[in-house]
C-alpha cells in the first residue's frame, strides 16, 4: 500500500495544479475505479487509481448531447480544488434530474486531473 498511497500523493498533487484550468476533455471509457483487493500490483504505473470526493455547487450550464455539466463549485478540499466554475463529465441520464440554477451536491470521480460527476442531487 505504500507504493499506493505515493500514488495517490502525486496525483493529488498534480490535480491541485493543474486540473481546474482544464475543461472537460473527451470522455475516457469507463474505468473500474474499485480497486481489486490483493491484487495492488496489477495497472498501477499504468493508470493511477481513480480519487473520489464530493462538493456543492449550483448548475451553470447543460449539455446533454455532450454529457456535460458547468458548476460553480465550492471548493473541495479532497480535490485540492479552491472554489470555481468549470465543467465536468457526466452521465446524460444524471442530468435529467437537475437544472441551471439549481443548488447540487455531487460526488466526483477525478481521473488524471479531471473530473466526471458520478452522483448528483438538488439540495
Ligand atoms: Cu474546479
Amino acid at each position: 500500500m505504500k507504493t499506493l498511497s505515493l500514488t495517490l500523493a502525486a496525483l493529488v498533487a498534480m490535480t491541485g495544479l493543474a486540473a481546474c484550468d482544464r475543461k472537460t476533455e473527451a470522455p475516457a471509457a469507463p474505468a473500474a475505479s474499485a480497486p481489486a483487493a490483493g491484487n495492488d500490483m496489477a495497472g498501477m504505473d499504468m493508470a493511477p487509481a481513480d480519487k473520489m470526493a464530493k462538493g456543492v455547487g449550483v448548475v451553470k450550464a447543460i449539455d446533454k448531447a455532450a454529457g456535460t455539466i458547468t458548476l460553480d463549485h465550492e471548493a473541495i478540499p479532497q480535490a485540492g480544488w479552491p472554489a470555481m466554475t468549470m465543467g465536468f463529465k457526466i452521465a446524460p441520464a444524471l442530468l435529467d434530474g437537475v437544472a441551471i440554477g439549481d443548488h447540487v451536491a455531487f460526488d466526483l470521480k477525478l481521473h488524471d486531473g479531471a473530473g466526471e460527476v458520478t452522483a448528483i442531487s438538488k439540495r
